[in-house]
């Protein structure tokens, strides 16, 4: 039964249902679309060629797979940006990531969401969803000088979600505790929670000093303190009945997600299960390893499919599959060192983490954004593979549409309604796409891709140099033709400068006013 009838839709998603008569069927009906569940699978570093059903090699992912062949399965949607923090900066407020200076945060940073700011969970809490966050946060948290052992606020209960149970950043990030609501899990008062990221703080070992102490050697930014063998980002002491396990991850997140989902099955709800895998360090659990051809990283992977079915099975259980909107994907490209010998080099065998694109997270290039993403709603959702052009900024507008909610003024700027495109009744959506990385930004029009040259003295940061990732960072103007090059190897810049300039005029003007 489909719950809260009675919303308005949007205009723009009744006339797409009716311009697609002829793949729209009896089943679609528009009053089944009121008040779906939502629920937002958002892996961490997944690349586009890491799924089966995106051509991996190396390993399986039957569970999501699932999902890509019973749904719709896109091969040009888009992260927001190459790195994490701006990915979810967007993707929640429905605005680029530049506007806010996002990027990627410490462990202790304040939070970068401020309380007030429209988000997608705050709209989705005012036309009567229940909200909640499952897993990766890493958009700050607190008010600047943030203390673990105290009421962690600001934080996602203070912009639209009603629940959260997190890991405050990210894996390789101190500090390495769970926290739910506003409390670390397991705080003790008799062995605080302090943290730095500058001075080495408590008893704790570190990689610097004991790497004979680590399961894998580290970078000497992931050198720091040392917490269940793996050295991380940041000094830690005290905590220790806090401390995570992180081969737990998995058995962890689903149970709070599957506690959520049960507990909530009766009212729209919305879930923004965002997990840890593939991220580094990766560490699944025993009974995953062994299970791809890939070592740790292939591993992560299978770990991540079987999350990923848990929940499937869950709605499927509950009965309430056919309720429910999943949007799986990615929040940037693949990277395989990313500050541990996890041996994801040494084995990757013939797989290919970006599929036929160049690059890799941190870069501008498309493998950085373009994301394996799938749209899946069993019964109301045909499946279908779609080239439309989508970016995930876009879901804000889009689950606003659903619901019949219009924009405000300064509400989601940067955000397209791309439903129906969502939904598989369309492969037309957004014809402009902005591309934001950590040495450079983007414009794509069409399958006409310019990247800004970088102004003069801007440096290649120099973790990526050592790890061999392309930024794509220039100091001349790049053009490429994606529907002859989607390899992107022929700058096409210096015999097409009329359309280097139109480009570059409409990048700037993006980057002060917005194009929707
Ligand atoms: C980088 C880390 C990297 C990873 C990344 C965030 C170093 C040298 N590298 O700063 O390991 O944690 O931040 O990844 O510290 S993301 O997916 O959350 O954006
Ligand atoms: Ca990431």
């Amino acid at each position: 039964m489909y719950k809260a009838l009675g919303v308005c839709f949007s205009v723009l998603l009744c006339s797409a249902l009716v311009s697609c008569q002829n793949q729209t069927t009896e089943r679609r009906q528009i009053s089944d679309l009121a008040k779906p569940n939502i629920i937002i699978i958002y892996i961490d570093d997944l690349g586009y060629g890491d799924l089966g059903s995106y051509g991996a090699i190396g390993v399986r992912t039957p569970n999501v797979d699932k999902m890509a062949n019973g749904g719709v399965r896109f091969t040009d949607a888009h992260s927001s940006a190459a790195t994490c923090t701006p990915s979810r900066y967007s993707l929640l407020t429905g605005e680029y990531a530049f506007r806010n200076n996002a990027r990627v945060l410490p462990g202790d940073a304040p939070a970068l969401i401020q309380p007030g700011k429209p988000t997608l969970p705050s709209m989705l809490q005012k036309v009567g969803y229940t909200t909640g966050v499952v897993g990766k946060w890493h958009l700050g948290l607190g008010d600047g000088n943030v203390d673990w052992n105290d009421s962690v606020k600001p934080g996602p209960l203070e912009i639209g979600f009603d629940y959260s149970f997190l890991m405050p950043a990210t894996g390789d990030r101190v500090p390495t505790v769970y926290l739910e609501g506003h409390k670390v899990v397991d705080a003790d008062s008799n062995d605080p929670i302090v943290v730095d990221y500058r001075n080495k703080v408590g008893e704790r070992q570190t990689g610097q000093e004991n790497p004979d102490l680590l399961r894998y050697a580290a970078d000497p930014g992931h050198s720091k303190t040392i917490v269940n063998g793996i050295s991380r980002i940041g000094y830690m002491g005290g905590g220790e009945k806090a401390l995570w396990v992180d081969e737990e991850f998995p058995d962890v997140f689903t149970e709070k997600s599957v506690e959520f989902i049960r507990k909530n099955k009766d009212n729209p709800f919305f879930l923004f299960y965002s997990f840890h895998d593939i991220h580094v360090p990766r560490l699944p659990h025993p009974r995953f390893k062994g299970q791809s051809d890939m070592g740790w990283r292939g591993d992560a992977i299978v770990q991540m499919d079987w999350m990923t079915g848990q929940i499937i099975n869950e709605l499927e259980v509950l009965g309430i599959a056919n309720e429910t909107l999943i949007i799986f994907t990615s929040d940037n490209g693949p990277i395989l060192n990313d500050g541990y010998e996890d041996g994801a080099v040494e084995k990757l065998g013939n797989h290919n983490p970006g599929g036929p694109y160049r690059g890799a997270k941190y870069s501008i290039y498309e493998a950085g954004t373009r994301v394996p993403t799938i749209a899946y709603w069993p019964g109301m959702i045909d499946s279908r593979v779609s080239g439309a052009l989508i970016s995930q900024t876009d879901l804000y507008a889009s689950l606003a549409a659903i619901q019949g909610h219009d924009l405000v003024a300064g509400e989601a700027v940067d955000s397209q309604n791309i439903l129906p495109a969502l939904l598989g009744l369309t492969d037309k959506a957004r014809d402009t796409l902005f591309y934001e990385a950590v040495a450079a930004v983007a414009l794509r029009k069409g399958n006409l891709k310019y990247i800004a040259p970088a102004p003069k003295g801007k440096k290649n940061p120099k973790f990526l140099a050592r790890k061999g990732v392309e930024s794509g960072l220039s100091f001349e103007p790049q053009l490429y033709d994606l529907s002859v090059d989607p390899g992107e190897t022929e700058n096409i810049a210096p015999e097409n400068a009329s359309k280097v300039k139109i480009l570059q005029a409409e990048l700037e003007k993006l980057m002060v006013a917005g194009i929707r």
